[in-house]
């Protein structure tokens, strides 16, 4: 990943967050067909390995267990849930999983044991594995990237003067650290943020900035739309507008120009018009799975349809990035594919033989 020759000013990236929409996304679109195949979209699944019952405060968290929120709290996935989990994402074109856990931070107990060991049951199945596991010292980040760990999510949310507002049990520069350590550890940094939690124009410029100014920047980063969910103290606030997102992630390509950006949480909400826009503006990947964590996600047929009208590919295992293990073609099959979907509606024979087919790999 580069590192910006100058520092960004806030000043600076105001100015573009405050570019006439439509020009924005034509000087987007430019910097991300400089810098990227506009054609590949990267599918990354979420799995959450550890459900629930969290110490911290995030104010738009459904997973803090201080919230009343439903949100069942489960132990860790065992590696053959994580395995076929994995095999069913890479099989309907995935080339990430991101494993996420419910916890303020990793400690060096037996269940990083066994995060360790997932980690490399999905590296073996040549796919990019990241993790988000809340904060990690230096030496854990080491043990994470000797298991083949890729990536590590840990977002900084939004500006460090609102992230006050929204998080009391840690602090901006808590965040700051861990991804210092990730990044000391040799594995890529994935951070970004979330928009709607009621935050100006004014903290999403100023967070982008701090990003924008991590040297090097990180290789990705995800723009989520807050999914204010019920019990949370976030729970009335209004859902943003297409526009918003787009601007976002528009100014993100902007100042991140080699980053993959990532549509996040919230595109359920989302129109396939509106991710169009967002594409067209530099989003360069999608979280997909069933769910995210705990909150509804769009469905993956629904997905693939969306690529096949958009005309876009999802990104293969390893081809853009330096990873020793080169994909055959007879593991990245797309054929199980079926030409249309309706979302919410399967037809219980195929699903039948679907299921099959993955317990069967
Ligand atoms: N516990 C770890 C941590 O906080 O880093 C990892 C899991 S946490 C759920 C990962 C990220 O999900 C958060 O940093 C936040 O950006 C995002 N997130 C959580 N709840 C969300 C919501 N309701 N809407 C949008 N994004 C959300
Ligand atoms: C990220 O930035 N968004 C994902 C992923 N990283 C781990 C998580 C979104 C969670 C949305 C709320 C939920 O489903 O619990
Ligand atoms: Fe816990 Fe992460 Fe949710 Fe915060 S965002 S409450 S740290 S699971």
């Amino acid at each position: 990943m580069s590192t910006p020759s100058k520092r960004l000013t806030f000043e600076e990236v105001m100015e573009i967050y405050n570019r006439p929409l439509l020009e924005l996304v034509y000087q987007a679109a430019t910097v991300h067909r400089e810098n990227h195949d506009p054609q590949e979209v990267q599918i990354s699944t979420l799995l959450s390995i550890k459900t629930g019952g969290c110490s911290e405060d995030c104010g738009y968290c459904p997973q803090a267990a201080r919230y009343h929120t439903g949100v069942e709290t489960n132990d860790l996935l065992s590696k053959k849930q994580v395995e076929i989990s994995a095999k069913r994402a890479k099989l309907l074109g995935s080339s990430r999983l991101c494993m996420g856990a419910a916890w303020r931070n990793v400690k060096d107990d037996s269940d990083f044991d066994h995060v360790l060991e997932l980690v490399k049951t999905v590296n073996n199945l040549d796919m990019e594995v990241c993790c988000t596991l809340g904060m990690v010292t230096e030496n854990q980040a080491k043990k994470l990237s000797d298991a083949g760990l890729y990536a590590y999510n840990h977002n900084l949310d939004t500006s460090e003067d609102y992230y006050k507002e929204v998080i009391s049990t840690r602090g901006y520069q808590d965040r700051l650290d861990t991804i210092d350590n990730v990044r000391k550890a040799g594995i890529t940094v994935c951070s970004g943020g979330i928009i709607g939690m009621g935050e100006s124009p004014e903290d999403r410029c100023k967070m982008l900035v701090t990003l924008a100014n991590l040297s090097p920047q990180p290789e990705s980063v995800p723009i989520n739309a807050l999914v204010a969910v019920e019990g949370t103290p976030l729970e009335e606030q209004k859902p943003i507008s297409i526009w918003e997102m787009v601007r976002m992630v528009a100014v993100t390509r902007m100042v991140l120009p080699k980053t993959t950006v990532r549509l996040s949480a919230g595109r359920t909400e989302m129109s396939i018009e509106g991710q169009a826009l967002c594409f067209m503006a530099g989003a360069a990947s999608i979280f997909a799975g069933d769910k995210l964590l705990t909150t509804p996600n769009p469905d993956i047929y629904g997905d693939l349809d969306m690529f096949d009208i958009l005309g876009l590919k999802p990104t293969k295992p390893f081809t853009k990035h330096d990873k020793p293990q080169p994909v055959k073609s007879a593991d990245y099959d797309l054929k199980e594919k079926p030409r249309w979907t309706r979302p919410g509606h399967k037809i219980e024979a195929n699903e039948a033989k679907r299921v099959k087919k993955v317990v069967e790999l």
